[in-house]
């Protein structure tokens, strides 16, 4: 999924975790989202001249997901993702939304994820961070102004 992220984000992105899998597999998801939302509020950095806003929708096969972002400052996730198997590999379904709220916590984002339709949670997941991925791309565009996108002058 952070493969779909980054290829979709147009990131370039390499992420070397290791893990306590002998336990389970929440801090490596977590701390993995963690670090990647340090990483992307540090690579983006003044948000000066940016879109901000920014939604993406992601269709997979019957599956159809929504993201609307805000580069906000704001940390902030509403998160529907509807997931109803107990994994999808070796990965805890409760992990997903988790690792997506954890992302903006530390990105400072404010961020809205639903999964609209779809039967098959293994699509259900890859759509949602396809659809994040678009609307990051689209509200980390850079306008042709270097204003900050905010009426209060900062963000
Ligand atoms: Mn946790």
């Amino acid at each position: 999924m952070y493969h779909a992220l980054s290829k979709h984000a147009r990131w370039n992105l390499n992420l070397k975790c290791q893990g306590d899998l002998h336990i389970d597999d929440h801090h490596t998801a977590e701390d993995t989202a963690i670090a990647l939302g340090q990483a992307f509020k540090q690579a983006l950095g003044s948000p000066q001249g940016i879109k901000r806003f920014g939604t993406g929708f992601a269709p997979l096969d019957e599956t159809l997901s929504r993201a609307v972002v805000d580069i906000s400052g704001r940390p902030f996730a509403s998160i529907d993702l509807g997931l109803k198997r107990e994994k999808i590999g070796d990965l805890s379904c409760e992990m997903i939304p988790h690792v997506l709220e954890s992302f903006a916590t530390s990105a400072g984002i404010t961020l809205h994820v639903d999964v609209l339709k779809g039967f098959n949670d293994h699509h259900r997941a890859e759509s949602a961070f396809k659809a994040l991925a678009i609307a990051i791309r689209q509200a980390t565009e850079r306008t042709e102004s270097d204003e900050i996108p905010s009426t209060k002058g900062v963000l």
